[in-house]
């Protein structure tokens, strides 16, 4: 649908032959299945253009309306670094002394976390992914922004794959609650803290649960 003051383009799809596209969907799978978090990270440094190239694929995300609701918050300061680790840990504490449960922390022993989270103190990146509830306009006005949690999951999923196609490592961190970011980092009110990731390279003695992957036949039902 278009109208005068809303004019759309052609769009030119680039396409490949079946065994062409096989090919490819085999090796980005490939790949993907190679995607670890990861807990153990190296201090070595990683670009800045890295870092932006990444957030700019993740912006190429669909969104609600295409607000793009959501703003990168890049931390590579070791003092603000530091008190966010701070600020995470003294949640994490709670988190695991109580606020979970006995359930929760059963199913997170094969994962082996605890409530101390050194990788914000030593990798060379974090990344928050603060999350626009609403948008302000020019003159203070709210703005309207749609399927927020949907538009800011997808775009993290397409932060994720990025990151790995670099070759580094990330963690999905949810310390929660997550309120104290905000203030931390200075965010307006139309924004909410919806993941933090550090990002950079695995040490060379860093481990991983040894953990599977659900086989299609678990995952996927097909209605012929
Ligand atoms: N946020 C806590 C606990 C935690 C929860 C889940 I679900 C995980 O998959 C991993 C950890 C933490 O970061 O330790």
């Amino acid at each position: 649908m278009q109208n005068e003051e809303h004019i759309h383009k052609p769009y030119h799809q680039v396409q490949y032959e079946q065994d062409e596209m096989l090919r490819r969907s085999e090796e980005y799978f490939q790949l993907m299945n190679e995607r670890r978090s990861v807990r153990d990270f190296s201090d070595r440094e990683v670009p800045i253009e890295v870092i932006n190239n990444i957030i700019k694929t993740a912006s190429t995300a669909p969104s609600g309306a295409h607000k793009q609701p959501w703003t990168f918050c890049v931390i590579s300061n070791k003092e603000l670094k530091h008190h966010l680790r701070e600020l995470a840990e003294e949640e994490e504490r709670k988190n695991y002394a109580g606020r979970m449960s006995d359930r929760w922390l059963k199913d997170l022993e094969k994962i082996g976390t605890d409530a101390i989270k050194e990788f914000i103190d030593i990798a060379p990146w974090i990344i928050v992914v603060m999350k626009k509830t609403f948008d302000y306009g020019e003159n203070g006005q709210k703005i309207n922004n749609y399927y927020v949690n949907e538009s800011v999951g997808i775009a993290c999923g397409f932060l994720i794959s990025a990151i790995h196609h670099a070759g580094l490592v990330t963690l999905t961190h949810t310390p929660s609650p997550m309120n104290f970011i905000s203030k931390a980092l200075n965010r307006p009110d139309n924004e909410k803290p919806y993941l933090l990731l550090p990002i950079g390279h695995a040490l060379e003695t860093a481990t991983v649960p040894d953990l599977e992957r659900k086989p299609l036949e678990q995952i996927a039902i097909y209605y012929g």
